[in-house]
């Protein structure tokens, strides 16, 4: 059995105490224009995961942008980007492989070559607003793969819920990640994927059973669905992905500060839920990433 009992159980069988919390601060789809508290310099985005860290992330998960605020999968950028998060922070750091919608297969897979503690795995093709995200089986077998070879532990992203049987047959037919362990984030509430209600997170839950034992899982939901989703997540057992990548709006008519208080009030519930957030050396020991790096 998986992750989907009330008491959720690391893959070593303990009982799950704490709560990770992801943050992802900028995304590849807000414009700075839109939300000028978005993080898109390396300084910005090194910032707020400094407060974020403060607030109670144990995670990040890092898009990019170029000189004109626009998102990019520039590799040098990237590996700035993760060596100025390392040294400034002992947060996990996690790149987007998914990017923005236009870019091809090539650059995403390169994204690897920055050498992150984690990279997402999307694990499906999902409508995306009025663009399409693609994720064809071969790219997704690949991104596994590498990840694999390099010793980097995949958040395999379900923005659906036959996404969650496409993972089971990943596992299946090419081997456990890096590790060892599985984590899986939930992305629920993008207009064209799974909504972000309580019903979908119960199927995904059922679902989630398939997996291999032990197997983690986050949830997020976008825009509105955010407080909902955290909420369904924490009473599961389950972790947390919140941030501007994800939501703008703090409440009804005001909008978001910053990522920290995103991130606060996560942690806040958290605690509430009497399972407060997991620093980063507990985070690497629950998903079983490589020590110190
Ligand atoms: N920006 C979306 C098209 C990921 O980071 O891996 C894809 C995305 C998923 O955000
Ligand atoms: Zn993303």
């Amino acid at each position: 059995m998986g992750a989907g009992g009330a008491s959720q159980r690391d893959a070593g069988g303990e009982s799950l105490a704490g709560t990770l919390i992801t943050v992802a601060p900028t995304g590849a789809e807000v414009s700075k224009a839109d939300a000028p508290a978005l993080p898109v310099t390396v300084d910005e985005l090194v910032d707020a995961a400094r407060d974020c860290r403060a607030a109670g992330a144990g995670m990040i998960h890092v898009h990019i942008r170029d000189e004109h605020g626009e998102p990019t999968l520039d590799l040098g950028r990237l590996r700035e980007t993760v060596a100025a998060l390392r040294a400034e922070t002992d947060l996990v750091v996690q790149l987007s492989t998914g990017g923005a919608v236009s870019d091809p297969e090539p650059d995403r897979l390169r994204v690897l070559d920055a050498d992150p503690d984690m990279a997402s795995c999307t694990m499906g093709t999902v409508n995306f607003g009025e663009d399409v995200f693609v994720n064809r089986w071969e790219f997704v077998v690949a991104l596994h793969s590498r990840m694999q070879e390099r010793g980097i532990v995949p958040e395999y992203e379900i923005f659906d819920l036959g996404q969650l049987w496409a993972l089971a047959r990943l596992l299946d037919r090419h081997g456990l990640p890096a590790g060892g362990h599985v984590h899986l984030d939930l992305v629920m509430g993008v207009p064209g994927g799974m909504p972000g209600t309580t019903r979908a997170f119960t199927a995904c839950l059922d679902a989630i059973r398939d997996l291999p034992d032990g197997t983690t899982f986050s949830a997020t939901g976008i825009g509105r669905t955010t407080l909902p989703v955290t909420f369904a997540s924490l009473s599961a057992g389950g972790h947390l992905r919140v941030g501007m990548e994800d939501t703008l709006s703090y409440a009804k008519g005001q909008p978001v500060e910053s990522n920290a208080q995103l991130v606060a009030r996560a942690a806040e519930l958290a605690r509430l839920a009497q399972r407060p957030p997991l620093d980063p050396a507990e985070v690497r020991s629950l998903l079983r990433l490589k020590g110190g790096r």
